[in-house]
């Protein structure tokens, strides 16, 4: 290969770690893998095709790659005390595709959080999804206080009847309570599906309630707060099992020949690795570290002013709500953390009244920084680098008509790139967060 082109990449990739760790990263879906996750990645496991399963593969040459995915199934089974769990899905929306598939024909009822309340695309978001097409999609949301609205989901149950209810989120801050759930999906004869991807890590650690004994089946990508490569595992439970004994063959036929082909080797060995990793005493150490930062990131938060969707957190994430500033600031804040060394994304709040492009807030969580060995201090200094941004950049409202404001976010952009304190937090950021590796247990 010339050089050139090779450098071209190389030195591309030099520049993004660069920034990984000039940066603090608060987007509570991303994290950073340990370095033998990381050497598996790229590891001559992707060489190979291995379309099927442990010994019943449809090309030849897996001999290997078998022992490979059974140890990876049996660590995540050991892990969550499950008796089935296939390691295959490329990564959680293609899982959540798959358990629909297994457990739905076209056109029957799925259950799922609101995108704009927390949920995710794949939950039943209407029209532009898949799940929101395919599937009759009814979708319940949240209380005033930005809780779950069980009478809400109970009533839907009553009334559509869903083949089934999905708990899950991404950007919910509060426990998800499985219980509930299961109550509701036996009143209506519904599988109950966990979609645990954001919180797995806790979930291992104990710091968030498992879902294991009510849900059906679990499903989870593996590169959030449980800190693998990015992947999905999905997870039947002895619930599951106890309601159907072929649950775990349907989910299989699901994934292949359903909807995928060959699987991604170094992926299933890289979740072998970290599914190891999340059982030792450290990652429980660490699970309870990213709780106890984010409870020090929203009190630093709170006590400077800036809200919070539902007043605060009990996981390792929350959203800063900006409406009562000005409806649809997330998108700029979010720009001008981003010049100040601190990326975040823009994101929905419940009673949203700006729109997609332009929410009114910002999700934020602690699983990176946490992995970096950052602490309740370090919470702390980021909370009012925030605040700071924040009053810095929301003198000026969000104009109102949509060409209006593609033209003031543009000259905002271009200003904010160019500003004075923007620039002085990020030089404070970067002294702070070069202090602190990528991957420290
Ligand atoms: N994109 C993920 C997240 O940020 O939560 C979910 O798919």
């Amino acid at each position: 290969m010339p050089k050139q082109q090779r450098d071209e990449i190389f030195s591309l990739i030099e520049q993004e770690k660069q920034r990984q760790i000039e940066m603090i990263g608060l987007i509570p879906s991303e994290n950073a893998v340990s370095p033998e996750v990381s050497e598996v990645l790229s590891s001559c496991l992707s060489n190979k095709y291995s379309e099927g399963y442990s010994n019943k593969r449809y090309y030849e040459g897996n001999q290997i790659i078998d022992k490979i995915e059974q140890l990876a199934g049996e660590r995540v089974k050991k892990l969550f005390g499950v008796p089935y769990v296939n390691v295959q899905p490329y990564s959680g929306s293609p899982a959540n595709l798959a358990i629909y598939f297994a457990l739905m024909q076209p056109g029957d009822t799925l259950l799922g959080l609101k995108l704009a309340n927390g949920g995710h695309l794949t939950h039943g978001h209407p029209k532009v999804t898949g799940s929101g097409t395919f599937y009759n999609s009814v979708q319940y949301g949240v209380k005033d206080d930005a809780r779950i609205d069980f009478d809400e989901v109970r009533e839907l149950a009553k009334k559509h009847r869903p083949k089934v209810i999905v708990a899950g989120n991404t950007a919910y801050p509060f426990e998800l309570d499985f219980k509930k759930f299961r109550e509701i999906a036996d009143e209506v004869g519904a599988w109950l599906v966990a979609d645990i991807s954001h919180v797995t890590g806790l979930v291992v650690a104990g710091e968030h309630l498992s879902p294991m004994p009510y849900a059906h089946v679990v499903m989870s990508t593996t590169h959030k707060t449980f800190r693998g490569p990015r992947g999905a595992m999905i997870m039947v439970t002895h619930e599951g099992m106890a309601r159907d004994e072929k649950l775990g063959r349907k989910i299989d036929a699901a994934i292949i020949p359903g909807l995928q082909g060959g699987p991604h080797n170094a992926t299933t060995a890289a979740i072998a690795i970290a599914a190891a990793e999340a059982m030792r005493p450290e990652f429980t150490e660490y699970a309870k570290r990213v709780t106890a930062n984010a409870q020090a990131l929203a009190e630093g938060l709170l006590s400077r002013g800036v809200k919070l969707v539902g007043g605060g957190t009990e996981t390792h994430l929350m959203v800063i709500d900006l409406t009562s500033i000005g409806a649809g600031l997330g998108t700029q804040v979010a720009f001008a953390l981003d010049v100040a060394g601190i990326y975040a994304n823009r994101n929905t709040v419940p009673a949203e009244t700006g729109s997609p492009f332009f929410p009114s807030g910002i999700r934020i969580g602690t699983p990176l920084v946490t992995t970096r060995g950052m602490g309740p201090e370090e919470m702390d200094k980021i909370a009012a680098w925030i605040a700071r941004v924040i009053e810095h950049t929301t003198t000026e409202q969000l104009p109102k008509g949509k060409q209006e404001r593609n033209a003031f976010l543009k000259t905002f952009r271009a200003r904010a790139q160019k500003d004075k304190v923007l620039l002085s937090i990020r030089e404070e950021v970067k002294d702070m967060a070069t202090k602190f590796p990528l991957f420290k247990w």
